[in-house]
């Protein structure tokens, strides 16, 4: 057991402040770092300690592993929380912290690395007994694309090693549109990544994005907290999440969830992950591991009542998992709407001051944001300023929550993507659960005003 009695959170926005309250919970102090632009930002104004780390861009200040570091041997933070994005998936900053004795909240530098690169997580969960699409073998080089391609079926998707998130990929719908696909895939990966090597899969038409949250101890026990459905969604930015998913019934979701967990439990996993599929026709399909606390983390907190941000540090701290498997109970619905400082229709952001700021109450809702009224929104960041958390005890009650809080939530000043929440709510399809990954871009086109 490593005790931890300071923590110094590597982020900015609504995620620091969630971090900061689970470090105030447990009686932990908290140190905020911050760019020069952020200086009123909300997460400074409430942590123990802050600490400027420098200029606006992140990555001379978020980014910025040495100044992180200094900004820990100065107020003497004994671990670090990193929230998502930034350096939540650096190997390297979670080796340079141990070097220095302090506690990383998440998994270990190997893990992180095993899961950043596409290839090695592919075959890692296959030995790990997680389904995956099928595809080759390992890296596809030029000259072998066609019999790989003519094995596995057209249509094929063409995928960076080192990607994620959906960059570099390039789908070939026959034989003909191969070898563009491959040159065109292996040069955007050299030009995002540094490395080109691709691999191939069987490319999946109408699937929906599904992904399990885990937890581990880092000593060989692993939980499931079941699934969020992240379908709607706009050039690999999710906009609505949900849990449960509508598509799945309980045995689904026990099923591929007692999957994950064993997987976990294999790898000796410490801390929060989500493992991400896509499914379709009734099958789960791995494509991804993320080794971080999700931006949608509170609708499985909503449906379970498990506090994440406490699992992570006391797991950190070899404290173990507060719960078992046998005590996780799920519990109704939760539907998570990200606000983003945005137009609602062409997703241009909208960054400056908000002149009025009220965020709705009441039973089963959960605003967690970073902004107040008189907040400027600096440029440099994600225009992410707050996500609406309802749950309710089924998805009907979910769903006519969320179009009374809709009406409630005032945001004036700058634009954002409440008025696209206020269409979905009152949408069909929505209210029938009946969407895939391409749906919402679908919907977008369809209803746009030209
Ligand atoms: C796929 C796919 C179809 N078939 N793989 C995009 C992000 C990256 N994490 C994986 N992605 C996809 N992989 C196969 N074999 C379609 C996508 C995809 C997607 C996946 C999840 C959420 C939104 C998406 C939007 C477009 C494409």
């Amino acid at each position: 057991m490593t005790a931890i009695s300071k923590i110094l959170i590597a982020n900015r926005g609504e995620i620091a402040l969630r971090v900061l309250r689970a470090c105030k919970e447990l009686g932990i102090a908290t140190v905020a770092v911050h760019s020069t632009a952020d200086a009123n930002a909300m997460h400074v104004r409430l942590a123990d300690e802050s600490v400027c780390i420098g200029p606006p861009p992140s990555r001379d200040s978020y980014l910025n592993i040495h100044q992180i570091v200094a900004a820990c041997e100065i107020t003497g933070a004994d671990a670090v929380h990193p929230g998502y994005g930034f350096l939540s998936e650096n190997a390297k900053f979670a080796d340079i912290l141990d070097a220095h004795g302090i506690t990383f909240i998440g998994p270990t530098a190997e893990h992180i690395r095993l899961m950043g690169d596409k290839i090695t997580a592919k075959k890692t969960a296959v030995e790990l007994g997680i389904p995956v699409v099928p595809g080759s073998d390992g890296e596809v080089l030029p000259e072998n694309a066609l019999e790989i391609a003519r094995q596995i079926g057209f249509p094929v998707l063409i995928k960076a090693t080192a990607g994620g998130g959906g960059r570099g990929m390039k789908v070939a719908k026959t034989e003909e549109e191969l070898e563009e696909a491959v040159s065109t895939a292996r040069s955007e990966a050299l030009a995002a990544f540094g490395n080109d090597a691709v691999y191939m899969e069987k490319y999946l038409g109408k699937p929906r994005h599904i992904e399990v949250q885990v937890v581990g101890d880092g000593f060989g026990n692993a939980i499931h907290l079941g699934e969020r459905d992240c379908s709607l969604q706009r050039r690999h930015q999710k906009v609505w999440e949900e849990a449960n998913s509508p598509a799945l019934n309980v045995e689904q979701r026990m099923n591929i969830g007692q999957i994950c967990a064993d997987a976990m439990k294999k790898m000796k996993y410490r801390g929060a992950g989500t493992i991400e599929f896509l499914y379709e026709n009734g099958e789960f399909f791995f494509i991804e591991m993320n080794t971080r606390l999700q931006v949608e983390h509170p609708i499985t907190e909503a449906i379970t009542g498990i506090d994440l941000v406490h699992e992570q540090i006391r797991v950190a701290s070899g404290a173990g998992l507060s719960v078992t498997q046998d005590q996780v109970v799920f519990s109704g619905h939760a539907i998570e709407c990200r606000i983003n400082a945005e137009d609602p229709r062409t997703f241009v952001p909208s960054p400056g001051t908000i002149t009025h700021f009220h965020a709705p109450g009441g039973l089963g809702v959960r605003v967690d944001s970073g902004v107040y009224a008189g907040y400027k929104i600096p440029p440099y960041y994600d225009s992410l300023i707050g996500k609406l958390i309802v749950h309710g005890r089924t998805r009907v009650e979910c769903m006519m929550r969320l179009r009374r809080v809709l009406d409630e939530f005032v945001v004036d000043g700058i634009k954002t993507t409440l008025p696209l929440f206020q269409d979905l709510v009152s949408n069909q399809d929505i209210a029938n659960g009946d969407y895939d990954i391409h749906w919402l871009e679908n919907y977008l086109a369809e209803t746009s005003a030209t």
